[in-house]
């Protein structure tokens, strides 16, 4: 038998134990050896019954994720199920951790679940574009009722043990040890008729409104339904519950699946899963590397971005101290901070007593004396970089031992590190608006920075629960660096002829949720203003809507119009006069623009941007600047991250696109870069590069 799946007799039952570290997939090996162990059992006249469990923290995590798209290997999973089902003896689960996907179907294949009080139990397929295709819409509805197995199946979320038993879904939590809870309930149905299995059961599909109950549920589907392929394919694979015998229902649900398998939005989904995991991975860390312990965090500014920050330690239990120049500053964050949980206790996702336990883990001070004691500093003071380096200079000695993090956006950690003797304690925690709700943290590595203080800005960032990305020193690092190529074309689309509700309905289309210009209506025109002043920069249109005092929503007037009440902003004709004297101004003759030419011209100069990116090693992976643009600036999950999505376009068209466009408008920025154009010409994709900067390990 494969070893795998270990199968040994205890106490006159078989027990088969899958052992396929990390999660327990359910690789080729795994699936033969649970077949095996099925057949055996069933022959073998020492067991009275098998238990199946897994090894490790979970039980079975699911299908082994990185073999969908390889030719299949047998056996099918259906078929290790089906061979459960055919077991003469009786079968059970012993669930100690997660039971997820596949892992679960095939503990429905079994007379009984026991669960372990840490087992979860779900069927997550849909956060991967895909439904449960080895039985779980059909033998889940069989079991809990379909109206039940509709919403469970469509959220995809995970089941604790206690409600998981209070749903019908296992059988009991064990109270002490799982195996011998396991093996009791193996006595009692041994030797007796066996109750029906889930292949014969048809008494929930059968019960007085269970039909109407399905469909209420369906219809609380209906507009996910549209937009998501695979909630459509739910419904109908749980509607075909009622309307077909099981093995016409399986076949079905089977087609169903590899519909979904093969389509490019799933496969954008299962590489959103792995390179979310790959970002964990951090080139040239040193295998020994142990983070430090972080036990009081400071928080310099009290601003948006500072208090932000300081709930998103308070969040995650960790004691923070916000410290700002004066009084008046401090008062200010303290409000802001406790009118967002107050906002989160009216909506009812927090609780009055977690709140106050949150804020009881804030405390206030003035000055960066009070910065002493800490063993995390992230600086978040204005955008200025003398400011910067002169606040890092003195943390140097208030907070020795501590590690000393900035979250600008833009400027440079080397230089800040340089005003320390300590330069390896310095890097960037680059965290994004809200930043009490944003999962990205960019972790910028400065020249200097040791793996020592790198592995604890990583440990820090998922223990506040973010999705940290390890990436270089640049202006702007890999977000917003990326991010500023779109606003020049956004801006310079405006000038040529388009306006800002195409620009906008573009990217809405492509899958965004706000277009650039409604965003930067939210977000407030002035803060780029200044910043443009102060740099010598230009954007004439934005420039033209500041200084007619059209500064966002803010104002109730910036690309849009605003009135008394609004929240979508609505065209304003005062906006295209003022874009047409711009246009009139700079010489250019307005043309109408094609959708297409949006699209292209606002996503592939950022596709360009993250090729030069690569080249400079400020990423490791294309994988890592995917999950940048996931969670920083929510880019549509199905369309997998500007990387993913340049290689499921093809990236000699983008190439050529950009090139005809640099031709069209003098634009030399739109030039394809050199990894672009020759990744082109060998006709590979950004996913066949190996990471830059040596051998990864796992951060801990
Ligand atoms: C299905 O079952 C369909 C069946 C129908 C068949 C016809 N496959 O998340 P972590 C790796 S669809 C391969 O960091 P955690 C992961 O890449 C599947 N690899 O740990 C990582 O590798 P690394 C339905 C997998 O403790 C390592 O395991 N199931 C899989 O925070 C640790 O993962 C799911 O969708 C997999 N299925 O969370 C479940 N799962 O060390 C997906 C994990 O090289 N998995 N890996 O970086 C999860 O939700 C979580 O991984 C977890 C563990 C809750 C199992």
């Amino acid at each position: 038998m494969p070893e795998a799946v270990s199968y040994r007799i205890q106490d006159g039952i078989a027990v088969a134990t899958v052992e396929n570290p990390p999660v327990n997939a359910l690789s080729a090996t795994v699936r033969a050896g649970l077949l095996a162990a099925a057949e055996r059992a069933a022959q073998d006249p020492e067991a009275a019954g098998l238990v199946l469990a897994g090894a490790g923290s979970a039980f079975i995590a699911g299908a082994d994720i990185s073999e969908f798209g390889k030719p299949p290997v047998p056996p099918a999973l259906a078929e290790v199920v089906a061979a459960l089902e055919a077991c003469p003896k009786p079968v059970v689960a012993a669930i100690q951790g997660v039971a997820l996907g596949g892992g679960l179907e095939v503990a429905l294949g079994c007379d009984a679940r026991i669960l372990g009080p840490k087992a979860q139990l779900g069927l997550p397929e849909v956060k991967l574009g895909l439904l449960p295709g080895a039985g779980g819409t059909q033998r889940t509805p069989r079991l809990i009722g379909p109206a039940a197995a509709l919403p469970m199946i469509a959220s995809g979320d995970k089941v604790p043990a206690a409600k998981a038993v209070e749903m019908g879904l296992a059988d009991a939590v064990a109270e002490g040890d799982l195996l011998r809870a396991a093996f009791a309930r193996v006595r009692e149905l041994a030797g007796k008729p066996l109750p029906a299995r889930l292949n014969t059961r048809t008494d929930r599909l059968t019960a007085p409104g269970a039909r109407e109950a399905f469909e209420a549920a369906a219809q609380a589907l209906a507009k996910r339904a549209a937009d998501e392929p695979q909630i459509a394919a739910i419904i109908e694979a749980v509607r075909n519950s009622f309307d077909m015998p099981l093995e016409q229902g399986l076949k079905r649900e089977r087609e169903l699946f590899v519909m979904l398998r093969d389509d490019p939005r799933s496969k954008a989904l299962r590489h959103v899963f792995f390179a979310e995991r790959q970002a964990a991975h951090i080139p040239g860390l040193p295998k020994e590397t142990r983070p430090r312990a972080v036990n009081q965090a400071v928080v310099l500014g009290a601003g948006t971005m500072g208090t932000g920050i300081a709930m998103s330690f308070a969040n995650a239990g960790i004691p923070v101290r916000i410290i700002e120049t004066d009084a008046a500053g401090l008062e200010r964050g303290r409000k802001r901070i406790a009118d967002t949980y107050a906002t989160s206790v009216k909506r009812g996702s927090l609780t009055p007593e977690a709140r106050d336990a949150r804020l009881a883990l804030i405390e206030g001070a003035v000055g960066l004396e009070a910065a002493a004691g800490a063993d995390l500093v992230v600086e978040a003071v204005f955008e200025e970089l003398e400011l910067k380096k002169e606040i890092f200079g003195k943390l140097d000695s208030i907070a020795p031992g501590a590690v000393l993090a900035s979250n600008t956006s833009y400027l440079d950690i080397n230089a800040m590190a340089a005003a320390t003797s300590r330069p390896q304690d310095v890097l960037g925690m680059h965290f994004f608006s809200p930043a009490n709700v944003m999962k990205l943290l960019e972790v910028v590595r400065a020249e200097k920075t040791s793996p020592e203080a790198l592995a604890t800005a990583v440990a820090v960032g998922r223990k506040l629960a973010k999705v940290p990305v390890v990436v270089g020193v640049c202006h702007g690092f890999v977000g917003n660096r990326m991010l500023s190529r779109r606003t020049q074309q956004a801006e310079r689309l405006l000038q040529e002829g388009a306006t800002p509700g195409q620009v906008d309905k573009a990217l809405t289309e492509f899958g965004f949720r706000m277009g650039p210009f409604a965003m930067a209506d939210l977000a407030g025109l002035d803060i780029g203003w200044r910043v443009r002043k102060a740099t010598g920069a230009t954007a004439p249109v934005a420039d033209a809507l500041c200084e007619a005092g059209r500064i966002g929503q803010k104002a109730g007037r910036g690309y849009y119009a605003y009135p008394e009440g609004a929240r979508a902003g609505q065209p304003d004709p005062e906006v295209q006069t003022l874009i047409e004297g711009v246009s009139r101004k700079l010489g250019i003759t307005r043309r109408d623009i094609s959708q297409e030419e949006i699209t292209e011209r606002l996503i592939y100069p950022m596709i360009n941007e993250g090729a030069r990116i690569l080249e400079e090693g400020i990423a490791a992976r294309p994988g890592d600047i995917d999950v940048v643009w996931l969670y920083g600036y929510n880019w549509p999950a199905w369309r997998g991250g500007p990387m993913h999505h340049a290689d499921a376009v093809g990236l000699p068209r983008i190439a050529e696109r950009l090139a005809a466009y640099a031709d069209q408008t003098g634009d030399e920025s739109l030039r394809p870069a050199a990894l672009l154009r020759q990744l082109a010409a060998e006709g590979a994709g950004f996913g066949s590069l190996k990471p830059r900067g040596g051998n990864t390990t796992k951060a801990a």
